[in-house]
């Protein structure tokens, strides 16, 4: 088989024949595929997989995002997003303004809201609750995808209470998912570097699975391609595999290519395709119990995440529109693709396209 020549020539045979008897594999399989030259051997791999998994469908979501500031304390090194309260760029969105937008969108078959944004020192924790109540209130079927695990320990911080407490607060009030912002790269050292400010790994895993463990489920993230070696992207995706194994609260890994313009990493050079590929295409591999792998088009731009379908990724997100976070470092993509643009990607590369919920549950089409 055509595939056996290509892994075997590429070095890679043991890791494949794990891979063909369905067996785990360890962190130096994970170290050895980050190094290996033939990075369409490695990607032949993660397709067989996905293939597996997932056959031809690949998803897509109907969305609206959300930022509704971007005032923040933190100061990551590679946010261009973030400001200051005192900055010319702060901005900080009313509950009317929050209002606004979903109202602007209402006549959209919008199934997903993913609300985040900056830990606001200015803001009290009733003005999130507030956010989640209105938004429900105006599109109750909506799946409200709000706050990452980075909001929720800020919220525990201004508020007083526990992070179960914060989490049920918020669960009463309207979320139902998590987004899997923020987890950036687990590693100590990355994270004195880029993050000095913010929660800690480890604190980003115990939130997640308090979460998981209350019933909200979640995803999770890297960010990839700044300071971090492939011994610690790898070490993330293995601490995420092991939280999985405990809760099995992840919908969807989401890799995310670091933007560097406009931050205070921008002398890194941007994330190739292949580096991109590559990372897709080992996430896929180790995270053997997380069900879905996220191309984010916003990222990796519509070209590179079209090709990531045939390196494990099985979900390109959705129409998005008004994108801030990516786009203020630089993106060089869309704010928004239209439901009909989705699908011609998606058929274009190959595959079926299955509109899903932020559950991954197909959404019936109207005849
Ligand atoms: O937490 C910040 C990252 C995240 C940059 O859960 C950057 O479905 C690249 O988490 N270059 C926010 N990345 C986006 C995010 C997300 C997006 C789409 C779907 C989901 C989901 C989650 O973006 C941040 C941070 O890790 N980020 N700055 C940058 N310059």
């Amino acid at each position: 088989m055509f595939y056996d020549e290509a892994i075997e020539n590429a070095g890679l045979k043991n890791i494949w024949e794990k891979i063909c008897c369905g067996d785990r594999l360890d962190f130096d399989d994970g170290v050895r595929l980050f190094l290996a030259e033939n990075f369409r051997a490695v990607g032949m791999m993660a397709d067989f997989v996905r293939k597996k998994m997932h056959g031809k469908k690949t998803y897509y979501v109907i969305n609206q995002h959300i930022n509704y500031s971007n005032i923040c304390g933190n100061g990551c090194k590679f946010c261009a997003f973030g400001r200051s309260p005192q900055s010319d760029l702060a901005f900080q969105l009313s509950l009317e303004d929050i209002s606004n937008k979903v109202k602007e969108r209402l006549s959209e078959p919008i199934t997903e809201i993913h609300i985040v944004g900056g830990c606001n020192p200015t803001l009290p924790f009733s003005f999130y609750l507030d956010v989640l109540r209105e938004v429900k209130r105006l599109r109750p079927k909506v799946i409200l995808k709000a706050f990452t695990a980075v909001e929720v320990a800020h919220f525990v911080r201004i508020s007083g209470l526990s992070e179960k407490e914060v989490l049920s607060e918020l669960s009463k009030a309207g979320l139902d998912v998590l987004p899997g912002g923020g987890a950036e790269v687990f590693s100590k050292r990355v994270r004195k570097i880029v993050c000095p400010e913010k929660l800690s790994g480890e604190d980003w895993l115990r939130i997640s699975r308090l979460a998981h463990k209350m019933g909200i489920k979640s995803n999770a993230t890297m960010l990839f391609g700044h300071v971090e070696t492939f011994e610690e992207r790898v070490d993330h995706l293995i601490r995420l595999r092991e939280l999985q194994d405990e809760t099995g609260g992840f919908i969807c890994f989401i890799p995310l290519a670091f933007q560097p313009s406009n931050t205070s990493l921008s002398h890194l050079p941007k994330v190739t395709a292949i580096d991109s590929l590559k990372t897709i295409a080992v996430s896929r591999l180790l995270l053997d119990n997380v069900p879905h792998i996220k191309a984010y088009w916003i990222m990796l731009g519509i070209n590179t995440a079209q090709v990531a379908l045939h390196f494990g990724a099985d979900d390109l997100d959705g129409t998005i529109v008004e994108e801030k976070i990516g786009h203020m470092a630089g993106a060089e993509s869309n704010q928004a693709l239209t439901r009909a643009e989705l699908i011609r990607v998606i058929e274009e590369a190959g595959f079926e396209a299955v509109e899903r919920n932020t559950y991954f549950e197909v959404v019936k089409k109207a005849a």
